[in-house]
């Protein structure tokens, strides 16, 4: 599975803060120790309350950059923020994120071709969060069918069911885990599916066990990539004794030393 290392994102505290500061040590050290910890892509999201956003955009491609050389996930809801990433990786990008709204998608997709990235699609549209699994299907059949009108490469795209936190919306749980397996009909070969894995257990008391239960069950049902916390070890090692156990990796007994060491 694809762990997309979610710390980089100015919604956490330290992180906003030393975005605000154009504090480059931070933000490298957070970039290393994800790398160190397993993640194949890191998410990089200026937070909600950057006054320049493109700016801190660019800052945050370079300063990455500098120490790291995974590919970089640009989240932002601006099309220009995301464009202002995709002039400077030097690795193939990813779009995150266009949604099935006809607008957003006749922007973000010629986005992402133009510059050869990765792009993710949420399945909701205007009139907000998808209700059921079948309104999830829905948005994803507009996504892919966007995608093959403009040329864009199935292969390349990803799409995002939207996680919702269980404390307040505790019957969607189910409906995502659902949706990752219907997406897989949907064309072949199957989509690749992603989620913003620690969406489920905000506002709640047990974060950690919650991510590790939700993911191993998200993964069971087909799930290829996530954005989650890599320095989580136990989450880590729940990724990779689940990918074990759907026999995607050979056993030996030292299989949680023998995947890190890959
Ligand atoms: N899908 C896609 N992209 C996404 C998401 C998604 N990007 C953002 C988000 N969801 C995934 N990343 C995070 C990052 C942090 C948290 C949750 C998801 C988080 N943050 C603490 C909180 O809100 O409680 C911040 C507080 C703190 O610790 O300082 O939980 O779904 N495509």
């Amino acid at each position: 599975m694809l762990v997309i290392g979610e710390l980089i994102n100015g919604m956490f505290k330290a992180v906003g803060k030393a975005i605000a500061d154009r504090d480059k040590k931070v933000i490298q050290k957070v970039a290393k120790d994800q790398v160190a910890a397993g993640a194949g892509m890191l998410d990089v999201n200026t937070g909600p309350y950057e006054k320049n956003p493109k700016d801190a955009m660019k800052w945050l491609v370079e300063t990455i950059q500098e120490v790291t050389d995974v590919p970089l996930a640009l989240d932002s809801t601006k099309a220009d923020v995301i464009e202002e990433g995709l002039k400077l990786v030097k690795k193939k990008a990813m779009v995150n994120s266009a949604n099935a709204d006809e607008e957003k998608l006749n922007t973000i997709v010629p986005l992402a071709k133009k510059y050869n990235a990765f792009l993710i699609g949420l399945t909701m549209d205007k009139k907000g969060i998808p209700r059921d699994k079948n309104e999830r299907t829905e948005h994803a059949v507009t996504i892919i069918t966007k995608c093959q009108e403009i040329g864009f490469n199935l292969s390349d795209l990803y799409l995002d069911p939207i996680v919702l936190p269980v404390n307040v919306a505790q019957a969607q749980g189910i409906e995502v885990l659902e949706a990752i397996k219907e997406f897989k009909l949907l064309c072949d070969p199957a989509p690749k599916t992603v989620v913003g894995l620690s969406n489920i257990s905000q506002g709640t008391k047990t974060r950690p066990l919650i991510n590790r239960t939700y993911l191993v069950m998200a993964i069971t049902n087909g799930l290829t990539a996530a954005i989650m916390d890599p320095l989580d070890k136990e989450l880590m090692n729940a990724a990779i004794t689940s990918e074990l156990i759907l026999n995607k990796n050979i056993y030996c007994d030292s299989f949680l030393d023998s995947y890190r060491k890959r």
